[in-house]
């Protein structure tokens, strides 16, 4: 099968490349370039005007996206087919934001109303705890929630929860254990009261290694509190696809919420894995996400490819990776409350489109996904942004920000306004060194000074950047920004010919450190020297169970 590099929209891409202006040109020729160069959908607008991108070539990358049968590949996504080949699954995660309950299925089966059953199964338990009517085994309020997951099951959950912060219902925490690092759960377990504490176990497959084990210790500690057994169905419930494995660990059928197969682990925050964003924020609030993020899924659907947000985020993308050759791509949240947006998106993106291999399982013939990285402004520009400005390897970036805070405090946030609109300018236009001896010397450095300063103080400029802006954080914002990165994803991994849903390096992962289990001592054990392993392996190995034998 033919690659996309071998088609002639890709040979005129590159064309276009060797020939295209500077952005500084661009801008200088088109008064009214951002107008032309932006769009709107679902409470998001979008600038990509930042990008060295002509209309000419925004219609070859329109023409690769028809050739890459992208507009198939959505039909097909939200039909319900088995896209997701090497795993024989669907990819539904759009059905579990139509709160219209109508018109998805998979092979003829219709699943809306499994979802609207799920969904009112979460509303009902969300407004019990609320109101009270489920409290813990001594009559206690349940107040804090501990989301047991990790991956999939924690990162959407923990974005969501601090995104939504404002709609928090009060009097209510929730805190995330995800490492199997013991340390995440003893820090967490020191603040809490087993009496008010609901667990919540959140595991697609219910037999990840980090998640038993903190699920179990945590166990552990509640009936080490004075818990019984028979109390464990008070505070402990379980979110996944596997019932028996929840069963086996002792939860019963009422505690388990489910979801199904076809909804990936990083795609789950729309499903009863969001039971800890509705019982921190309400299920209305939880709503109001589904409900932005579904705007978005219909804009995406319908929208003619060059008024398509997510195709358009998608071609900017593949132009900055494919022609422009940036392998990497800042995400520039100007939101604290969007601190863990970088982290959700480093999955998401690296996750689905981090591949090598396309879909038929041949090589691919061009980069995939770049490495994904960030940090909220304005923190990260007294960090990382030197290299963005300065460095040898150009990096493309999102500005995310809203215009109205939920925090309007003295002029906070016109700094932080000023401050996300400022970036883009300076790392599009740069500054030569003729603008810095102006500059220097208007401030009266001696020439000396002049002279060496200048190129220190000059940037090359032409550093891609797209800003999403939105009016304000709310649910409904968030969930359209979700979806937005989601499908863009989408759209990518279908130029590029990969599989954007499966994730074969995550699973080496999980089985990987099986083996060497055993071969760890206990502290205080004494384990005979163990082989199988490089030497660089060995020797780690027995210099930790030395340390270990000594405790
Ligand atoms: C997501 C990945 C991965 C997964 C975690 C947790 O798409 O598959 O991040 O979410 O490994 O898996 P479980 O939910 O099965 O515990």
């Amino acid at each position: 099968m033919a690659g996309i590099t071998d088609t002639a929209e890709w040979r005129r891409l590159e064309d276009l490349a060797a020939a295209r202006p500077s952005m500084r040109a661009l801008f200088d020729a088109d008064p009214v370039r951002a107008t032309a160069y932006s769009l709107e959908a679902a409470g998001l607008f979008l600038d990509y005007s930042r990008n060295r991108i002509t209309d000419e070539i925004r219609n070859a990358l329109i023409a690769l996206a028809e050739t890459a049968g992208l507009e198939d590949a959505r039909r097909r996504l939200f039909a319900g087919e088995r896209i997701n080949v090497t795993e024989g699954r669907a990819v539904l995660h759009p059905a579990l934001r139509d709160l219209s309950g109508e018109g998805f299925s998979i092979d003829g089966h219709d699943i809306s109303s499994a979802i609207v059953r799920e969904c009112a199964k979460m509303e009902a338990f969300v407004s019990r705890v609320h109101a009270g009517e489920l409290r813990g085994r001594t009559g206690k309020p349940l107040d804090t929630v501990v989301n047991i997951g990790i991956g999939g099951s924690d990162l959407g959950p923990q974005l969501a929860v601090e995104a939504l912060r404002p709609y928090w219902v009060a009097g209510r925490r929730t805190i995330f254990v995800s490492n199997v690092d013991g340390q995440h759960l003893a820090d967490a377990l020191e603040t809490l009261n087993p009496d008010s504490t609901l667990f919540v176990i959140s595991s697609k497959t219910f037999t990840t290694q980090e998640t038993m084990t903190n699920a179990a210790s945590a166990r552990n500690w509640f009936l080490s509190r004075g818990g019984a057994a028979a109390d464990i169905a008070k505070h402990f419930v379980a979110i996944s696809t596997n019932q028996d494995a929840v069963r086996a660990f002792g939860i019963s059928p009422e505690n388990l919420f489910a979801f199904w197969d076809w909804v990936g682990g990083r795609y789950s925050l729309w499903s009863a894995i969001g039971l800890s964003i509705a019982l921190q924020a309400g299920f209305a609030t939880f709503e109001r996400m589904l409900r932005g993020a579904h705007e978005m899924d219909a804009h995406f659907r319908s929208a003619p490819i060059e008024r398509n947000m997510p195709i358009m985020l998608a071609l900017v993308g593949i132009w900055n990776r494919n022609f422009e050759k940036i392998s990497a791509h800042a995400v520039l949240p100007y939101d604290q409350h969007l601190a863990r947006l970088p982290a959700y998106l480093q999955q998401l993106d690296m996750e689905s489109n981090g591949k090598s291999r396309r879909i038929d399982g041949a090589p691919v013939d061009c980069k995939t996904g770049p490495v994904i990285f960030g940090e909220p402004g304005t923190n990260g520009q007294h960090a990382f942004y030197q290299l963005i400005h300065q460095g040898t390897d150009p990096v493309s970036s999102d500005f995310i920000a809203a215009a109205l805070s939920h925090a309007p405090l003295g002029d906070h946030h016109e700094k932080l306004l000023a401050n996300f609109l400022a970036q883009p300018e300076a790392l599009m236009w740069g500054r030569t060194e003729a603008e810095v001896r102006v500059l220097l010397a208007k401030r009266g450095d001696k020439q000396t000074d002049i002279d060496s300063l200048a190129p220190h103080m000059a940037f090359p400029g032409e550093r891609p950047t797209s800003s999403i802006l939105m009016e304000k954080l709310t649910p409904e914002a968030l969930g359209a920004l979700l979806a937005l990165y989601e499908h863009k994803i989408f759209c990518q991994g279908v130029i590029w010919g990969i599989n954007s849903f499966d994730q074969w390096g995550v699973e080496l992962g999980k089985s990987l450190a099986a083996s060497i289990l055993p071969k760890i001592a206990r502290v205080g054990e004494v384990k005979p020297a163990s082989a199988g392993h490089d030497s660089s392996t060995l020797a780690l190995l027995n210099r930790i169970n030395a340390i270990r034998r000594k405790g």
